[in-house]
């Protein structure tokens, strides 16, 4: 198949091959292949109500290409795309727009497909999956109910980031600089009652096996920090006249006797207890302040530090001396105990903070002479008694026997990774497979037995003023758990979800043993199963869809599975991730917890998800800055292909620099691309239309064509295995200058180019393929191979030296004898000029460098 056009008609071009390719399913995966496989997986999009920007061909067009040479190799590809839909994003656009975002995501989703395929992506559409489709999530569901079960989950009241604007909760990693990252509207703490998961027990796990992957070592080290494991202390401080003490953390327990002044975080338990009658007030307008600022803007080190002194103290429990206890913000509660020892001589924070208040500074770590303080470096202890002398890290255990054998501390492990806040207060999301019921039911639903394989060892229960409920997971058989439609899905902003208006949904007769359900309104079905239930009003985040998405791919439409046990273990894992740095912590953080705790439940048979990552960089605008809205500096990644073609797009985005650099957009380059591609089809094509007349098959190369082509495939070849694509398509354009220049050249060289196009420019390379009588699609392969043979050129330089002096070179076969190269180097005019009139005496040749002539 191709058209007939004798110009490089590109959007002509371009739809054939589209529907060709959708005709005959090229693209399709298939479980059962004796072939190798190869699964390049893509960030999957949130179709929002943009559509597509420039950023999602960038990534795309690098795994497509991947995906497509593979597959050209004789692998079994799989390439997938999906629609991560659910969440806050098509939830804001309904709220704009006035439409239901199941009616919304829908209709998103058709866009965005139908623009992708505009730019030809090899993707087996056949394998969609889309979050928000009910046969999907009953599987994010059923994830769900294996950290039910393994008590990975638990539901508390939790201070957490309330969005006024955006009327929800917010993740840690969703709060910056005290705005959410969606709109970047300020946020404040609030108390709400949470589904939590405890990520946590999986922090060594998480942090060990990042050993496992091949990821960018940025990533991984940002993962690690984002995880935080620290090693030091913990101490209690007596409280001087109270009959509690206060426990803090510190990772330098070497420095205990260098505190000054204790800090408690503003949300501290005690602080209350710990604020004398005369400072309640200031106390109380400081926390109240404190609620305001985020983590960051609390800990800033160029922010000025703030505090009030309780009026309390604090018992050092070494020197017994009287510490003061002060509550100030950059102490923050959701680390370590919440409370710190200051030790302003050797901790910047405590430096400034003391500075700030006149607190006193005693050094107990000597570096040199020439310290300044606050000094952070290593040296030996002074000012510590009987621990004067020791080096730092020696204190640091002596101090830490001590305070255990006086019961006053021990060592201690902290991170910085917090359990997973895992609830929206919103509409659009998976609801959690849970019932609420009484202690009482509980006990009844246990002894039944019918949820043996599915019920934590600890209950899951929530307590509040009207009492405490129990956690039933929701019989696996009866997922999905479909979200009912409500008319209206805006947030309260009370921080209840709109679910709650489901009254039919939210409060019902609940068959524990068969999740079925009536509503509670009307009348108590026959049986001991049917309890009084009321559902989980919280819906899961939008990672939650995210989070396992790459598995289903495997085996999208297997209803009794997320995937087969045997797609599993013939696709494993990815063999290529490309997508966004955005994603180093969150996403990809979610998505290997998810993966460890289907791992520990024998799904999956890998540790890791993904073994190998690849970010593509940032494009920029034209202007050098972030693409925004408020910038105007988008590009349309639609008006690029109704304009140049989407070969063109594609294979600009790949020239503009290395896939993972950070680069701007420059719409004067993409001219260059597209007379390549011109160049490259009148090489092929001719004036007729018919095939070039200057291919013809059989004939013999030159040298230097046979050189070239060889030369390029491999470095194209290994290039594109490294996701280089600029430096391929740099090769590419110097072999088509060289066959332009060439009067014929050989059809298997015409076919070796178009092959090489292809995975870039595939469009393109599917027409000039069936121009030159190719039957199959140029992406079903083969690939061509190189003849290392071909590589080595059969001519090497040698230098023509007279006297040892260079006077000339000249390229001359291997193969020539002495007698050859003196006769070519007479020739050579210099050469000839020191010669003149003098006797040749001696001449020595060593083979491929040099002739020199010893002459007089
Ligand atoms: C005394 C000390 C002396 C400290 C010194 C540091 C240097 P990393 O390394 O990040 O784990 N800290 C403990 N809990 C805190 C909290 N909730 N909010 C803010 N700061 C807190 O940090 C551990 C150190 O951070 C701890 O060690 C403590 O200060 C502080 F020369 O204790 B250190």
């Amino acid at each position: 198949m191709s058209t007939k056009s004798s110009d490089y008609n590109f959007s002509e071009i371009e739809s054939t091959w589209q529907r060709y390719w959708e005709e005959n399913k090229t693209f399709a995966a298939s479980n059962e292949s004796d072939k190798e496989k190869f699964f390049v997986l893509d960030m999957f999009p949130y179709p929002s109500g943009a559509g597509l920007h420039i950023g999602h061909p960038l990534g795309y067009t690098g795994s497509d290409i991947l995906a497509r040479y593979k597959r050209a190799q004789g692998k079994n590809v799989l390439h997938p795309i999906g629609w991560d839909a659910f969440g806050l994003a098509t939830e804001q656009y309904a709220i704009k727009t006035g439409k239901h975002p199941r009616t919304t995501s829908v209709e998103r989703i058709g866009h965005f497909r139908n623009q992708l395929k505009t730019i030809g992506f090899s993707f087996d559409y056949d394998r969609e999956v889309d979050t928000t489709d009910p046969k999907y999530y009953r599987w994010t569901q059923w994830i769900f109910l294996q950290l039910f079960k393994r008590g990975l989950a638990y539901v508390d009241m939790r201070p957490v980031w309330w969005c006024d604007e955006l009327k929800t909760v917010l993740a840690n990693e969703e709060v910056i600089d005290g705005k959410s990252e969606r709109g970047n509207h300020p946020v404040v703490r609030r108390n709400l009652r949470q589904v939590v998961l405890k990520i946590t027990e999986y922090a060594d796990r998480l942090i060990e096996d990042l050993e496992l992957v091949d990821w960018p070592a940025s990533t991984k080290k940002m993962q690690a920090e984002w995880i935080g494991k620290s090693t030091g202390a913990t101490a209690r401080f007596a409280l001087d006249g109270l009959d509690e003490s206060l426990e803090i953390y510190t990772t330098r327990p070497d420095t205990l006797m260098g505190v000054t002044y204790m800090v408690v975080s503003p949300e501290h338990p005690l602080l209350d207890k710990l604020t004398v009658a005369e400072k309640k007030d200031e106390v109380a307008a400081y926390v109240t302040a404190a609620a305001a600022k985020s983590d960051l803007e609390r800990t800033d080190l160029a922010k000025e530090k703030s505090g009030v002194f309780t009026g309390s103290y604090a018992v050092h429990p070494i020197t017994g001396d009287k510490i003061p206890v002060w509550v100030a913000d950059y102490v923050l509660i959701s680390y370590g105990t919440g409370a710190i020892m200051a030790v302003p001589a050797h901790d910047t924070r405590d430096h400034e903070f003391a500075e700030q208040f006149n607190l006193p500074i005693t050094p107990v770590i000597k570096g040199s002479d020439e310290d300044t303080l606050p000094y952070t470096g290593d040296g030996v202890l002074i000012n510590s008694g009987e621990f004067d002398g020791l080096p730092w890290q020696e204190a640091k255990d002596k101090i830490t026997e001590k305070l255990k054998a006086e019961k006053t501390g021990e060592e201690s492990t902290q991170y910085k990774l917090r359990d997973w806040l895992f609830s929206r207060q919103r509409y659009w999301g998976e609801p959690f497979p849970i019932a609420w019921v009484s202690e009482e039911d509980y006990v009844t639903a246990v002894a039944s037995g019918t949820l043996a394989d599915w019920l934590p060892d600890e209950p899951v229960t929530y307590t509040d003023e009207t009492g405490t409920v129990f956690a039933l997971p929701v019989p696996p058989s009866a997922l999905p758990l479909e979200l009912p439609y409500v008319e209206s899905y805006e947030p309260a902003g009370t921080g209840e979800s709109p679910l709650k208006k489901a009254d039919d949904w939210m409060e019902i007769w609940y068959n524990f043993a068969t999740g079925a359900y009536v509503p509670a309104s009307g009348e108590k079905p026959e049986g001991e199963e049917w309890v009084r239930a009321s559902r989980e009003t919280n819906t899961m985040p939008q990672w939650a869809g995210s989070c396992w998405y790459y598995l289903r791919y495997m085996d999208p439409h297997n209803e009794d599975a997320l995937a087969s046990p045997e797609a599993l273990e013939y696709w494993e894992t990815p063999d290529m991730y490309v997508g966004g740095a955005e994603h180093a912590v969150l996403h990809l953080l979610y998505a290997r917890f998810w993966h460890k705790v289907l791992y520990d439940a024998g799904v999956v048979k890998n540790k890791e998800p993904f073994r190998k990552l690849f970010h593509q960089g940032m494009l920029l605008g034209e202007d050098g800055k972030k693409i925004s809205k408020s910038a105007g500096n988008g590009v349309d990644p639609v008006s690029v292909v109704n304009e140049y073609g989407a070969d063109t797009m594609r294979m600009y985005l790949m020239f503009l620099g290395p896939l993972e650099a950070r680069k701007p957009w420059n719409s004067k380059g993409i001219g260059g691309i597209s007379r390549f591609l011109n160049k490259a089809w009148r090489e092929i094509v001719g004036k007729d239309g018919e095939l070039n007349p200057k291919i013809k098959d059989g004939h013999q190369d030159s040298k230097e064509t046979e050189k070239l082509l060889h030369e390029t495939i491999k470095k194209v070849s290994e290039d594109l295995d490294a996701l280089s694509f600029n430096t391929a398509i740099s090769q590419l354009m110097i072999l088509i200058n060289h066959l332009q220049s060439q009067k014929v050249i050989s059809l298997a060289t015409a076919k070796a180019f178009v092959q090489m196009i292809a995975p870039m420019a595939p469009h393109i390379g599917e027409e000039l393929w069936s121009r030159l009588g190719e039957k199959n699609s140029v992406g079903l392969g083969p690939w061509p191979s190189f003849d290392a043979a071909k590589l080595v050129s059969d001519e090497v330089n040698i230098v023509f030296q007279v006297m040892g002096k260079m006077r000339g070179q000249a390229m001359v076969s291997k193969t020539s004898t002495q007698e050859e190269v003196l006769e070519l180097a007479k020739q050579d005019p210099k050469v000839a000029a020191h010669l003149e009139g003098k006797t040749i005496r001696k001449v020595i040749y060593v083979p491929g460098r040099i002739l020199n002539i010893v002459a007089n």
